[in-house]
């Protein structure tokens, strides 16, 4: 099939055939395609069918089609899956063709699109196309719009691809499982012409947002927890495994972000403006798009936003809550600033070996300290830069802009050299004294103050709860 000789010398990557499909049956069906690498794949390049200018899936890939007779057929399976998560640590996930999140589907707005969907997982399962627009038993939706898959069946869903845009996919069967386990996908459809309101872009990224609760030193995630999650990702990957987005200066580019966790995302981008050109519900009239730095992206919503690359220079992008750029382990620990270890450590030691004081000048040195983890655990907050640490986690990717990426070439140039003199400084002078309020006659402000207060004044320590709702 030229589709995947085609995507194998593109993605210069290893895919695996099933075997276990007899003769028979791959006759009928679209050859099962399966990506092993968790890394950002090339664009795939359409070599049947309309064409149209590919999106990248950030540490994902694109699943690769055959024409039957007009319709472009794909075939997925939902089936458990490893995914490496950052370098360190793998989860133990469900997913579509060897990964999770699921290949992406690009089609072309009026392709007609069927897709086989194999169960392999324990249990049955369903996928609703979420966003399109297509006939009701086509909906995906377990008892609603037809009989739940069943481990070992395949199921057929077949529609035209009637709007462009962004959409999703995922389970719409014992959903809170099998997303908490990470069986969600992205969908283009790329329109079929010039659009008034699709501009056309020079690069093209998408991906989803999703949360894990996994212990630290465990694989499995936790499929009960509502809201308390530890590990926030895009594209199931947490810093510093998510992959940079690598664009020429004055690319004109577009970030397509759906979210399929329990919580809001406000995705904020430095150093430059953009605009919201589109949602799940389709592209956004010229005058209704305003400027914004950072847009929240609600649960069950997609995004795009599209900007002018033209400041070089490597520009955080990010979730903007700050518990979201944090792994696991950073959530549930009291609050020590300002509180006196000496001497208290060394008792403790002397009980408890590995036990180390943290947090009494904030948490920057849990970034610094070489803590015993649990196997399979990622810091909390982690990552180098050229300058140091950067001291994040979670959501948190690098927009690098560089004059001369080449068109074409998403490979990652490596750290920005920043021009001399524009980078912040230390400053190496005398530094004079503020100008205070006189001090040394507090005893008397006191006595005074307390002379005009009924009630005397009462020191309060206030301590945060243990437990954060994120
Ligand atoms: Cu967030």
């Amino acid at each position: 099939m030229n589709s995947r000789r085609n995507f194998l010398l593109g993605a210069g990557t290893a895919a695996v055939a099933a075997t276990s499909v007899s003769k028979v049956a791959m006759a009928a069906l679209p050859e099962i395609v399966s990506q092993i690498s968790p890394d950002t794949m090339q664009p795939l390049i359409p070599n049947s069918g309309r064409p149209y200018n590919p999106v990248v899936t950030l540490n994902g890939w694109t699943l690769p089609w055959r024409m039957n007779k007009g319709v472009k057929e794909f075939h997925l399976v939902a089936e458990p899956v490893v995914r490496e998560m950052a370098p360190g640590m793998k989860a133990h996930l469900w997913g579509y063709n060897g990964q999770s999140p699921g290949p992406t589907i690009e089609v072309v707005e009026g392709d007609r699109v069927r897709i086989f969907v194999t169960n392999r997982l324990p249990e049955h399962t369903s996928v609703h196309w979420h966003g399109q627009r297509l006939p009701n038993g086509m909906d995906g939706v377990s008892g609603l719009t037809q009989k739940s898959i069943q481990p070992g069946k395949t199921f057929v869903y077949e529609f035209v691809a009637r709007r462009a845009g962004s959409f999703m996919y995922h389970p719409h069967a014992d959903e809170m499982t099998q997303m908490a386990m990470g069986m969600m996908g992205f969908w283009v459809t790329h329109p079929k012409a010039k659009h008034p309101l699709i501009d056309e872009v020079n690069r093209d990224f998408c991906f989803l947002l999703n949360a894990y609760d996994v212990d630290p030193g465990s694989y499995t995630p936790k499929i009960m927890t509502m809201l308390d999650f530890n590990l926030w990702s895009w594209n199931s990957r947490i810093f510093p495994g998510i992959d940079t987005l690598n664009v020429r200066q004055h690319d004109k580019v577009r970030i397509r972000i759906g979210n399929l966790t329990m919580t809001n995302h406000p995705i904020h981008l430095h150093g430059h403006e953009f605009s919201v050109t589109g949602t799940d519900g389709g592209p956004i009239p010229k005058s209704a798009r305003w400027p914004e730095v950072t847009t929240d992206v609600a649960v069950g919503q997609m995004r795009q936003i599209e900007f002018v690359a033209d400041e070089e220079g490597d520009w955080a992008f990010h979730c903007h809550k700050s518990h979201h750029t944090m792994n696991a382990m950073g959530h549930d620990v009291p609050t020590m600033l300002g509180v006196d270890h000496q001497g208290i450590l060394e008792k403790i030691n002397n009980l408890v070996p590995d036990y180390m004081a943290m947090g009494e000048r904030g948490m920057a040195e849990m970034g610094e300290m070489e803590m015993p983890l649990p196997d399979n655990t990622i810091p909390m907050m982690t990552g180098q830069g050229p300058f140091g640490g950067i001291e994040m986690g979670g959501m948190f990717s690098v927009l690098k802009v560089r004059k001369n990426q080449k068109p074409g070439d998403y490979k990652d140039p490596g750290w920005f050299k920043h021009p001399p003199h524009t980078t912040a400084f230390e400053y190496g002078g005398a530094l004079t004294e503020p100008v205070r309020a006189p001090m040394g006659n507090e005893k008397a402000a006191q006595a005074e103050a307390q002379k005009t207060q009924k009630t005397p004044s009462i020191e309060l320590q206030v301590r945060k709860p243990m437990k954060h709702i994120h």
